[in-house]
């Protein structure tokens, strides 16, 4: 534990010291209060500043202790309760002292860039598709592609961090260049990795595996990690936060497991990437699978992960990988969705898992220009039969991205009640394995005149009742992914 705390002041730029002020100034508050003054502050270059918090001071004052913590030489502690939401208005103030001038600068450059680029990405496409629609001679509700345009991409978010994005026009033209050179890699967002799963499955032991270190705890016993850990590492000069998660068991109730399932939840939504081990040793249950659909409809890449494949013998590991790729083929339905066998004791396929990862993340970031959907969709119709109904036929006018993180694609329809199923599936595998997007959740938005209402598809979802869905617009997604929001 020393070790981890030793770790984490390493990596950081202000650490709390945190006293128990019902109880007083311990022995071991003394030993940490000189540890940090002297040594600590020489041992990690970044520390800055250590702020003295005084917890569990609900409606109190210092009193008799004042004395001992003053002597502790952090000056005067800032009294918060952390159960009763007490005092964080004086902590914040101090956080706010405590960050740097020009990092608030340099965040406020950073939101008015992603806005400049938020307009002239959306006037751009704006007028490809006047002039297109003025080209088809229809009107094509163009004022509603605004709406969810805007709805779509939040400035304020980092989607607009312009190296984070990859330029799918130039890697077609030259498959070499998908990789980002390392100079735009140093410079790009920091990809957020998450490790989700049963408890046991070796999710901890994946991590320091990676970080070749026993920088988080490990144990036989189911449940060991109960927080999640998120560290820092960089791989081929991109930057990567892992994070590690507690173990999810699945039919247990219970307030610990609801509040491991709450924080598992969360680590998915803020997630980039998220990896989904299993134990593939001894197989995967259906419900385990609930949590790497959850990953689909978040919209977020996903890996699934068969750990401890060093305990599969040798002659049983054919039969294991056609196991593994059925389920996986059967329940989880993402075309490519990318399998990986590793063993976090030997090291076994972790370089495998990261590059992987790096193609994945960098695919649900890449945007395809108009020009090349269209000339795709082109094609396809000509090779796919437009499906029909009592006589009207599904005409396919135009299709945009709207999004990238993950890809988002607008298509302009005549009737969306005449998609079927089958037809919609060969639309979404086609356009994902023309534009390298294969294991990436695309979602496609289609429209026509008659709807006002919302409608986002994302593999994943049923797609059945579609022709009932004329004059409702939305329903094809599952009840959950109405909750999904777009990062
Ligand atoms: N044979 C083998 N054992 C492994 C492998 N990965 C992890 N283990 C062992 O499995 C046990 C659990 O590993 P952890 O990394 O703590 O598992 P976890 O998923 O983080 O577990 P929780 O924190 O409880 O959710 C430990 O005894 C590890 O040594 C592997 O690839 N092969
Ligand atoms: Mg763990």
């Amino acid at each position: 534990m020393m070790s981890q705390t030793r770790q984490a002041l390493f990596e950081s730029d202000l650490a709390f010291l945190i006293l128990d002020v019902r109880q007083g100034v311990t022995v071991a508050d003394e030993k940490l209060a000189e540890y940090l003054k002297g040594e600590g502050i020489k041992n990690y270059p970044n520390l800055k500043n250590v702020v003295l918090l005084g917890n569990k001071a609900e409606h109190s004052f210092l009193g008799d202790i004042s004395n001992e913590v003053y002597q502790l030489g952090f000056g005067d502690p800032i009294l918060i309760s952390a159960e009763h939401n007490e005092g964080l208005v004086d902590l914040y103030d101090k956080l706010r002292e405590c960050i740097p001038e020009s990092y608030i600068v340099e965040a406020r450059e950073k939101y008015e860039k992603r806005l400049e680029k938020h307009e002239s990405l959306r006037t751009q496409k704006w007028k490809e598709l006047k002039s297109l629609e003025k080209e088809a001679g229809e009107d094509w509700n163009l004022k509603e592609w605004e709406r969810v345009y805007d709805e779509l991409n939040h400035p304020e978010n980092s989607d607009y961090d312009s190296d984070s994005e990859v330029d799918l026009q130039k890697t077609l033209v030259n498959p070499e260049d998908f990789e980002l050179s390392p100079e735009s890699a140093k410079k790009s967002r920091t990809i957020q990795m998450s490790i989700v799963g049963r408890p046991n499955v070796g999710k901890s032991s994946l991590i320091n595996s990676i970080l070749e270190s026993d920088r988080v705890i490990t144990d036989s016993k189911a449940g060991t990690t109960r927080d999640s850990v998120s560290i820092n590492y960089v791989y081929n000069g991109r930057k990567i936060k892992l994070v590690d998660t507690a173990g999810l068991y699945k039919r247990s109730k219970g307030v610990l497991n609801e509040m491991i399932e709450d924080e598992v939840h969360r680590a998915i939504k803020y997630s980039h990437v998220v990896v989904f081990m299993f134990d593939a040793s001894e197989g995967i249950c259906p419900s385990e699978l609930d949590l790497a659909r959850k990953v689909i409809n978040e919209g977020r890449v996903l890996i699934a992960v068969g750990n401890k494949w060093d305990k599969v013998t040798k002659d049983l590991r054919p039969k294991f990988v056609d196991y593994y790729s059925d389920m996986f083929f059967r329940k989880i339905s993402l075309k490519g969705l990318h399998i990986v066998l590793t063993s976090a004791s030997t090291k076994y396929n972790i370089r495998n898992l990261l590059n992987e990862m790096l193609k994945l993340y960098d695919a649900w970031n890449s945007r395809v220009s108009t020009g090349l959907l269209n000339r795709w969709l082109d094609s396809f119709k000509k090779v796919q039969n437009l499906p029909s109904e009592h006589g009207s036929l599904l005409k396919i006018k135009y299709i945009t991205q709207i999004k990238a993180r993950p890809p988002t694609f607008y298509v302009f329809v005549n009737d969306k009640s005449l998609m079927k199923e089958n037809y919609y599936k060969n639309f979404s595998n086609s356009l994902a394995e023309e534009f390298k997007m294969n294991g990436v959740p695309i979602r496609i938005i289609f429209r026509d005149k008659h709807l006002k209402a919302k409608k986002i598809h994302s593999p994943g979802f049923n797609v059945k009742k579609v022709s009932k869905l004329r004059t409702s617009g939305i329903g094809m997604m599952k009840k959950e992914s109405k909750k999904n929001k777009p990062m």
